[in-house]
C-alpha cells in the first residue's frame, strides 16, 4: 500500500490552556488564530472550562478548551505553527509548568502513535487530566485514545480533579 499523500486531511486535536494576563481571553484569541492557520481548519471549539492546577502548587487556576481541527499539516509541521501561536502571545518558557499566557498542546492527530524527541502522541498524561478529558468528550463523545480505550471512560479517573464548565 503506499503511504498517504501529503496533502490528504488529518483530524486533530489540540489542548488550549492559560492561567495568566486574563486568560479567558487569552483562549478565546487563540481559538481565533487557530481558524486562521493555512493548512488547517477549526471545525469545533469546546466551552471554557476554570480548572485547578494539575501537578503544580500555588499557581492561579487555569482556563482550558480543547479544539478539533482538520489539516493537511504533518503532526511536527502542525506543532511548528502552535509554538508560532504561543511565541505571539508573549508565551515564555521560564522554567518548567512556568505559569503561561498560553500553552497549545497537540493531543491526538489521528489514531497516530508517535514518540519522537520534540513529539509524543497521543499527548502521555492527557487520559489523566479533567481539563483535557471533559473538554474532549464534550466535543467527541466516541473520541480514543490510542493505547488507552475511549476518552469517556477516563472520566471517572479524573473525577476528583476540580472543573467547572464556564456558561
Ligand atoms: N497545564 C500543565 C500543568 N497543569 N493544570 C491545569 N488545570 N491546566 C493546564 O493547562 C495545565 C495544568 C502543563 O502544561
Ligand atoms: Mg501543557
Ligand atoms: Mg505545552
Amino acid at each position: 500500500m503506499s503511504s498517504p499523500s501529503p496533502s490528504s486531511v488529518h483530524r486533530a486535536f489540540v489542548a488550549l490552556g492559560a492561567n495568566l494576563e486574563d486568560p479567558v481571553a487569552q483562549v478565546r484569541a487563540a481559538a481565533t488564530a487557530l481558524a486562521a492557520l493555512p493548512g488547517a481548519r477549526l471545525l469545533a471549539l469546546s466551552s471554557l472550562y476554570r480548572t485547578a492546577p494539575v501537578g503544580i502548587h500555588g499557581q492561579p487556576d487555569f482556563i482550558n478548551a480543547v479544539a478539533a481541527l482538520d489539516t493537511t499539516l504533518a503532526p511536527h509541521e502542525l506543532l511548528a505553527e502552535l509554538f508560532a501561536i504561543e511565541a505571539r502571545f508573549g508565551r515564555r518558557r521560564d522554567f518548567h509548568h512556568a505559569p503561561r499566557t498560553l500553552d497549545l498542546d497537540l493531543l491526538l492527530y489521528d489514531d497516530l502513535r508517535l514518540d519522537s524527541p520534540a513529539l509524543h502522541l497521543p499527548h502521555p498524561r492527557m487520559h489523566l487530566r479533567a481539563f483535557v478529558v471533559a473538554p474532549l468528550v464534550e466535543i467527541a463523545p466516541d473520541s480514543r485514545i490510542p493505547g488507552r480505550g475511549t476518552a469517556a471512560a477516563w472520566l471517572p479517573a479524573v473525577a476528583m480533579q476540580r472543573i467547572e464548565r464556564l456558561s
